[in-house]
């Protein structure tokens, strides 16, 4: 069985979450936690990189102890010292980890004194009011699990695009070669790149559905097989990720894409005006009376109603179908449009590549310049930098500016954005900068109108480019803190300022439905990939797809101007 990447980060992540448990030495946590980040965010599947003879030490936080364990891992499929640490602890604790509230000791408080193991049991316990009577814990501390258990409990898993696909694709791959089957594509929310899906929904065209249901069901991923029928089929694969499959004649190739995609909504909304021109509308076509008058191409169908052929990231019907009809459709902003980057770090900082080499991979890219953006001094976790620091990289920056070719490294910093909105470097020292980008790494739980403020303050603030990471939220992790950010990117218009699609996929933070008001406003949108390693600037592709759903067009984007461009709209703020 092939060892996804997103495999191996569950495996070390889970050791983490054991030794943390046992109470190992907190360093020892963090080398795999990081390891399995580095692994999850990866480009290319460790297991092909091994076969082509890679050396896995060379990626970030990977040693020699941990490169010998993914070698161990996609080799056997198995893990001895993961295998261990389960003998040793119950493995279900490692899931109460992630609740609100618990860390390894009251972990392990529970297990040891009421001998709770799974999130069921601490529910129950926690519904009955016993937690209450453990040492170091509340009614407050209660009251919030029991919330948590609920929330938990109750909802389904959604995957992020970026882990969906590393599942997904290849499975797409693997039907595509299927004997019979002409076409295979993925449809669905992945289609329209939401940050998250529920489930993956593949379409095929094919001339003997039966085969390829045998093939499906074959899958060596394919855990269980919920629903099998002669052309349509439901699996969940081994990541827990569900997959609804159909098979399609060619003649109804377009009709069921289109209807596949989605959303519900936007596929509502097209029916309707299918049936305002007579005409019926389904996933195997559109027809008048019996006869089939389209259903061959998503153009075809779109026609049939008479419209242009709406790109998948605008179907949900927010307005797309109106914009199509008067001939309004945003021409999105692609990748290839992107001419620099306007977020990254080095080993200066939390990064694990130099600026000569980060300047390499940017250009390998085609991008003509990348702002170095390192934190700052009071994120000493992350060896934030201090003026005197900065000012040394400056004139790294400077020196190598002097032999690099086809690229320009820009002079920045990710300063960040204090409790009371001031920021973390003197405005001498950021003035003398490219370029200042400005975030926040703390207090994430301030009053939204404080939060906000502060926000606001920091805009305010002459030396202050781009507000990095808006809404603060790591996707299945950590909410939005709570702004008002209609308020923010007014104030962003007002002070000249730009707003970041930051583009990790963890992030994707400018929101869609932010990036659209940023357009609507006339704030210009920079979507960058927070590289902290050369295989990072991958992102980007991530944030373009939501710059797309957030109808961003090239001239909406800071990042698509020419270095002479940028400069001149930097330049105003001062
Ligand atoms: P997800 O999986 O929750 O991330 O979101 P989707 O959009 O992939 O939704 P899913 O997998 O339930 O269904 C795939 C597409 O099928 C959906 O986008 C539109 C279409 N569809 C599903 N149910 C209906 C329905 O009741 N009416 C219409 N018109 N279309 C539907
Ligand atoms: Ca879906
Ligand atoms: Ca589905």
């Amino acid at each position: 069985m092939p060892t996804h990447n997103a495999d191996i980060a569950a495996a070390l992540n889970e050791i983490a979450d054991l030794l943390e448990i046992e109470a190992a030495n907190p360093f020892r946590v963090r080398a795999y936690r990081n390891a399995a980040r580095t692994v999850e965010n990866l480009s290319r599947e460790v297991g092909e990189m091994l076969a082509a003879g890679a050396d896995l030490t060379e990626l970030p936080g990977i040693g020699k102890d941990l490169a010998a364990k993914l070698r161990e891992l996609v080799e056997t499929g198995r893990l001895r010292a993961l295998q261990k640490l389960k003998r040793e602890v119950p493995e279900s604790l490692g899931e109460l980890l992630h609740l609100p509230g618990l860390g390894p000791k009251r972990v392990h408080a529970l297990y040891h004194e009421l001998e709770i193991e799974t999130p069921k049991q601490l529910y129950r316990a926690a519904r009955d009011g016993r937690l209450r009577e453990l040492h170091g814990f509340g009614e407050k501390t209660e009251q919030k699990l029991l919330a948590a258990l609920e929330a938990r409990l109750g909802t389904t898993r959604r995957f992020r695009h970026a882990v969906a696909a590393q599942y997904a694709e290849p499975l797409r791959d693997y039907l595509a070669k299927v004997r019979g089957v002409e076409r295979a594509v993925i449809a669905g929310s992945y289609r329209r790149c939401r940050d998250t899906v529920g489930d993956i929904d593949i379409l095929v065209t094919a001339t003997n559905p039966e085969a390829v249901m045998e093939r499906f069901s074959a899958y060596d991923e394919v855990v269980q097989v919920q629903s099998r029928g002669s052309t349509r089929a439901t699996v969940t694969l081994r990541s827990g990720l569900q997959v609804d499959l159909r098979v399609m004649a060619a003649e109804s190739f377009g009709a069921a894409l289109h209807y596949f995609t989605g959303s519900k909504a936007h596929n509502i909304a097209v029916r309707r005006r299918a049936q305002s021109r007579g005409l019926k509308l389904n996933e195997y076509g559109v027809f008048r009376g019996g006869k089939r008058v389209a259903g061959g191409t998503e153009e075809s169908v779109f026609a049939a109603v008479g419209l242009p052929w709406i790109a998948p990231e605008l179907r949900e019907n927010q307005g797309e179908i109106e914009a199509a009809e008067a001939g309004r459709l945003p021409e999105l902003v692609t990748l290839e449009a992107l001419r620099g980057d306007l977020h990254a770090h080095t080993t200066a900082t939390d990064g694990h590549a130099s600026l000569e080499e980060m300047a390499a991979a940017a250009r390998e890219r085609g991008l003509e310049y990348l702002a170095i953006t390192e934190h700052s001094r009071r994120l000493t976790m992350a060896h934030g930098l201090d003026p005197k620091r900065l000012r040394e990289q400056g004139r790294a920056i400077d020196r190598l500016n002097g032999r690099l070719r086809g690229i320009t490294l820009l002079k920045g910093i990710e300063v960040d954005i204090l409790e009371d909105g001031s920021l973390d470097l003197p405005d001498e020292v950021l003035g003398e900068l490219d370029l200042v980008v400005a975030a926040i790494h703390g207090k994430f739980d301030l009053s939204r109108e404080r939060q906000t403020r502060r926000i606001l303050t920091a805009l305010a603030n002459p030396n202050v480019h781009i507000l990095a990471h808006p809404g603060g939220r790591l996707i299945g992790e950590r909410e939005p803190y709570d702004v008002d950010m209609p308020r923010i990117i007014r104030a962003a218009k007002r002070h000249g300022c730009f707003l970041e699609l930051n583009a990790h996929p963890e992030r994707l933070d400018l929101l869609d439905t932010h990036c659209r008001l940023a357009k609507e406003e006339g704030v210009k949108v920079a979507i960058s990939s927070d590289a902290h390693s050369v295989q990072d600037f991958d992102h980007l592709r991530d944030g373009i797809g939501q710059a797309r759903r957030g109808w961003l067009e090239p001239g909406d984007v800071l990042n698509t101007r020419s270095l002479t461009a940028l400069r001149k709209l930097l330049q105003r703020r001062q």
